[in-house]
């Protein structure tokens, strides 16, 4: 498998989940601004259309894309993991967590917030969508060490999500038992390692484009 990712972006969330599985996986860095392999120069367009990342290299000739496919598939490929309930109520009720980070979180008000090309508006409706959300994640994680009963690929992609708080002035810590789960997700040793890579690429690829 191959992860097309950019660093701290989403894709982050692959990268935690392929770690905790113990998978073999190459890491193949996108530029997003050019929309280009970074190594090769190679148009990622010709390999995801919408030059997004995470995707996700099957084989030669198999892509996956979308968050919430990508993790769904890295998790039941390794099923030794455990990082996702296999039927039933609980897959369902992960995959309720998976919606919800990927639309009311990362696209409903992270991307927006980040986007340094949003207009004012479109920043300021998502922020009237912050307190909600993240009272919600404040009543679950008050009583829940894990989005679920244990750590999934839930807990890997809303880590990477509330990783951009810092960002993009959300202040966590109005959310104590967000907070606290955050900052216990971020001494997981895979999570650890994975963050600390990224922030590192993340780091460069700064001072790349700044000279
Ligand atoms: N619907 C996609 C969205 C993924 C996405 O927004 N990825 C961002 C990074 S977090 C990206 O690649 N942005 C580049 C761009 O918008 O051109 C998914 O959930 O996988």
């Amino acid at each position: 498998m191959n992860l097309y990712f950019s660093p701290l972006a989403c894709s982050l969330a692959t990268r935690i989940a392929l770690y905790e599985a113990g998978a073999p996986a190459e890491f193949t860095q996108v530029d997003l601004k050019s929309k280009r392999v970074l190594k090769t120069g190679r148009d990622f367009a010709e390999i995801n259309r919408l030059t997004l990342v995470p995707t996700l290299g099957i084989d030669d000739q198999t892509v996956l894309v979308e968050n919430t496919a990508v993790l769904q598939f890295v998790a039941d490929r390794f099923p030794e993991a455990k990082l996702a309930p296999t039927s039933g109520l609980q897959r369902a009720r992960m995959q309720q967590w998976l919606g919800f980070i990927n639309s009311e979180l990362h696209k409903g008000i992270f991307n927006p917030l980040l986007d340094s090309t949003a207009p004012e508006g479109a920043k300021e409706y998502a922020r009237t969508k912050v307190p909600s959300r993240f009272a919600l994640l404040q009543d679950h994680f008050a009583t829940h060490e894990f989005a679920l009963e244990q750590f999934s690929i839930v807990d890997a992609y809303l880590t990477t999500i509330l990783n951009w708080s810092a960002f993009s002035g959300v202040d966590l810590k109005q959310w104590p038992a967000v907070n606290d789960y955050f900052q216990r997700m971020l001494k997981r040793p895979n999570v650890a390692r994975a963050m600390n890579e990224e922030l590192a690429l993340y780091q460069e690829e700064v001072r790349r484009r700044a000279s």
